[in-house]
């Protein structure tokens, strides 16, 4: 979505708190630009000022810069009440204080009364020397609390952070994985390898999400394993409109389907549905820049034991070598714990994250993404190692050409420096 999304369809996140509490400040911040006036003379903001802004991973939000709620006179009252207004219809409430005191108590049972997910920012924390702001917060036992400054910066990888958490659910979860790449009526093929790898006498949880999708927008979907594909391409007309493969297969499903039907994996459509396709296409640049001894993280969301020619051990370690022409040192984390710290990685190659919410994808992307380092998936890097990349991104309109304007800034970057 771009900046023209519809203001409805935008998440609505308002900041609140007492007048001086650093709203503007802090709103400021996470636009990363001087929009609001910030002064130390309190009631200094008047009216809601509201701002799009693209929010890496949940997309199109709304920040609403409010008046201070504790204004005093007649009209002080009047722009509190504006305030009020504007958190009877946000999404999330940030509830922005550098103390504790009544007025942020009556915020916190206001928007817990009203089911208003909310995250507390205890602000000014370069001029705090205790936790007496964070702790009182806690005691209120709603809403996640976060320590940040808008003047130093700190703590506002966290507030992302807890904003992804917060985020009703309703926004986070796409209504479909594949329906709206298709029309009503069209067959696709889906080429499911059967391996060791294959769970005995069942299909895995991608497979059958993506059936489901297909029959719930009145689709067929032709099952088929790779061996078989070329020879049913041949005979079969109508062409499928779209051929979906286990990544494992990549190679042999994109030489066996003619360049007019469009193709992609199972993980790269789960790449979209499950996190963001446009970020982990974007970090797949990264393995056009791992030389060899890059160090690369093989990020799983659950523990398995490994298998012979296991996908994240053998096979992927395998592919990129080969690639990037020499030996790469990899690590491999597996499990639900995502380290706070994920530095000194050239890049982090995620899993399929089929066990894992949209949520929990996406604070992962986002921690990658605050510290500066590239994630993609398993399909996103298999499709890049064997350079079929741009046709796998094919049937997802703009975003081989949004991957296209990131590697023009990193080119003009990298030269500038
Ligand atoms: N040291 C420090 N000062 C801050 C920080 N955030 C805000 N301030 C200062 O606190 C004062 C109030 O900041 P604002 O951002 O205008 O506060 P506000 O909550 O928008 O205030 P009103 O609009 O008056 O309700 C200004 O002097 C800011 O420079 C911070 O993180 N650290
Ligand atoms: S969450 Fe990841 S590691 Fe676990 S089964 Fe799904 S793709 Fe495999
Ligand atoms: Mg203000």
């Amino acid at each position: 979505m771009t900046m023209k999304t519809p203001r409805g369809l935008r998440i609505q996140i308002g900041l609140f708190g007492r007048r001086n509490a650093g709203k503007s400040s802090l709103f400021n911040r996470l636009l990363g630009q001087d929009v609001a006036i910030v002064s130390d003379t309190p009631g200094t903001t008047t009216d809601p000022v509201e701002r799009p802004y693209e929010f890496h991973s949940i997309g199109p939000v709304q920040f609403i810069d409010t008046a201070g709620l504790d204004d005093v006179g007649a009209l002080g009252e009047k722009r509190a009440a504006k305030s009020r207004a504007v958190g009877e219809r946000v999404d999330l409430a940030l509830l922005v204080a550098d103390q504790w005191g009544r007025e942020e108590i009556r915020l916190v049972d206001l928007f817990r009364k009203r089911r208003i997910p909310l995250v507390i920012a205890c602000s000014k924390a370069d001029r705090r020397t205790d936790r007496a702001v964070e702790e009182a917060a806690l005691s209120g036992g709603y809403g996640e609390v976060v320590t940040v400054s808008a003047t130093t910066g700190e703590g506002i990888d966290h507030l992302r952070e807890a904003i992804i958490r917060a985020v009703p659910e309703s926004f986070l979860t796409p209504s479909t994985i594949v329906g709206d790449l298709i029309r009503p009526g069209d067959l696709v093929a889906l080429v499911v390898p059967i391996d060791k790898e294959a769970p005995k006498g069942r299909l895995i949880l991608p497979q059958v999400q993506v059936l489901r999708d297909l029959l719930d927008h009145d689709s067929a979907a032709l099952v088929i394993k790779e061996k078989e594909l070329g020879e049913m391409l041949r005979t079969l007309r109508p062409a499928p409109a779209l051929v979906v493969t286990d990544s494992q297969a990549f190679r042999e499903v994109a030489a066996a389907t003619p360049p007019t039907v469009l193709m992609t994996s199972f993980s790269i459509l789960m790449a979209r549905y499950k996190g963001d396709l446009e970020a982990l296409a974007a970090g797949a640049l990264a393995i056009e820049r791992l030389r060899p001894g890059g160090r690369v993280l093989i990020a799983e969301a659950c523990s398995h034991h490994p298998i012979p020619d296991d996908i994240g051990r053998e096979k992927i370690p395998r592919w990129l070598e080969q690639h990037v022409g020499g030996k790469l040192r990899f690590e491999i984390l597996a499990g639900r714990d995502f380290p706070e710290e994920v530095e000194g990685f050239d890049l982090i190659i995620h899993c399929g994250a089929c066990m894992l919410t949209r949520r929990e994808m996406l604070i992962r992307i986002e921690r990658a993404r605050s510290t500066g380092v590239p994630i993609t998936n398993y399909g996103l890097a298999i499709a890049s190692s064997l350079g079929i990349l741009k046709r796998a991104l094919e049937p997802f309109p703009g975003v081989w050409e949004q991957m296209e304007r990131v590697r023009a800034t990193q080119m003009s970057k990298s030269r500038g420096r």
